[in-house]
């Protein structure tokens, strides 16, 4: 039995190189729209400190770097972060490296005109398909000139009441879309095609399941992979087994991660249920092993928090994203791969819970000094009077911004 599982719960030095080599290859993408004043269907509590401009996201960005050092890219929404499509990327390319970051994944806006309120792609209009393609296909370029290599495609397509749409046209109508986009795509990009059960659609939706997303990756062409996002699946779906599948079909692109407890709650990642984030680094780390094979995944953070302080959540979330990374990676393979064999239960489960039980925070403090990071990246962000100074120079332009539901 693994040590930390029994009396001393601190990782041993051979532990602890296992961590320090995993934190070594592990990054996390922020999410632009993180930064921003959002809100729920009911209305927005606004935050004194909130970024409004694309240069306010990367430098609150930039703070949950320098304080995790695992953070180097921001995926980008190209309405809210680049409105001038095209003729804003040297801007941001500018405004990027003068934070030390880099733009990462491309979200297209398929989802808010007015155009789109019987779909985009999935649209029975044609002009409003081309409309969504001539959308994404700009994202194409735009990420392409960013020297981002995915384009993250979600969409709202779905309808509200049985009979109203025809299901397979809409099918059809994707797959041409999604093909016209892999078209334009260069051979260092990759598409990744997410998916959604509900919202805003709540009878169907064009891409509701894994299934359907692995089906249109596939017809899409040989760069396009699946973007699992935690909070869009049905309560008690087996989320690591859907990511165990994607990975064997060599069809995992990526991750949305975020915690929930009812619906796409986009809570703070592993706030309800780490051990499910655990389960899914194991699965990856324990292919990644089995195979010899780095698996080439992108992972970004979706989640935009209305109450939690904007850069804390975001800390929070990424050390949590640590942590748990770091105990999956404790998790002894050939153990657990003998253990399966044989069919002996409690000693393969105890494989993953000894590694769950760990206490990793000593091995990732010795990581992060090691690295010249800050031991305790909340504590260096408070201390570093960021908060304050921020909030004082963009309080009074976002409490003026009030908006209500109705
Ligand atoms: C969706 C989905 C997408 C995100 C949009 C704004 O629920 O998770 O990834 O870009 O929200
Ligand atoms: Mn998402
Ligand atoms: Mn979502």
């Amino acid at each position: 039995m693994m040590e930390c599982g029994r009396a001393k719960h601190v990782s041993t030095s051979k532990q602890n190189d296992k961590i320090i080599a995993a934190l070594d290859r592990f990054h996390i993408e922020l999410p632009s729209w993180g930064f921003a004043n959002t809100g729920t269907r009911f209305g927005k509590f606004l935050q004194p400190a909130a970024a409004s401009t694309i240069e306010e996201k990367f430098s609150d960005a930039a703070q949950v770097h320098r304080s995790t050092g695992v953070c180097p890219t921001v995926a980008l929404h190209v309405l809210w972060d680049l409105p001038g499509g095209v003729d804003d990327v040297a801007e941001v390319k500018t405004l990027a490296a003068k934070y030390g970051l880099r733009a990462g994944a491309i979200n297209p806006n398929i989802f808010q005109d007015q155009i789109y309120k019987y779909g985009s792609l999935g649209n029975p209009d044609p002009e409003v398909r081309k409309a969504a393609l001539d959308h994404i296909l700009a994202s194409v370029e735009i990420a392409a000139k960013l020297g981002s290599r995915d384009i993250s495609l979600w969409f709202a397509d779905g309808s509200n009441y049985p009979g109203t749409q025809n299901i397979r046209h809409r099918r059809k109508w994707f797959e041409e879309g999604l093909q016209a986009t892999h078209r334009r795509m260069t051979a260092d990009q990759r598409m990744l095609v997410e998916y959604k059960p509900f919202e805003p659609a709540f009878y169907h939706t064009d891409i509701a399941d894994w299934g359907m997303a692995l089906e249109f990756a596939r017809a899409a062409g040989p760069h396009a992979k699946v973007l699992v996002d935690t909070g869009h699946h049905y309560q008690a779906q087996n989320i690591e087994q859907i990511v165990a599948w994607l990975l064997d079909l060599g069809m995992l692109g990526g991750f949305h991660f975020n915690d929930r407890r009812y619906a796409d709650d986009d809570l703070t990642m592993g706030s309800i249920d780490p051990y499910q984030v655990f389960r899914i680094f194991h699965e990856i780390l324990y292919f990644e092993w089995e195979t010899g094979k780095r698996a080439d995944i992108a992972y970004m953070i979706d989640q935009s928090h209305n109450l939690k302080g904007k850069i804390e959540a975001m800390i929070q979330t990424v050390t949590t994203a640590m942590e748990l990374y770091a105990k999956a990676a404790l998790v002894e393979h050939e153990k657990l791969a003998l253990r399966q064999e044989a069919c002996a239960l409690v000693d393969a489960e105890s494989c993953l819970k000894d590694a769950f039980a760990c206490d990793v925070r000593p091995a990732i403090r010795e990581w992060a000094l090691s690295k010249g990071l800050p031991a305790d990246p909340m504590q260096a962000f408070r201390e570093s009077g960021y908060l304050e100074r921020v909030t004082a120079e963009r309080s009074q332009r976002n409490m003026a911004a009030v908006s209500s539901y109705a």
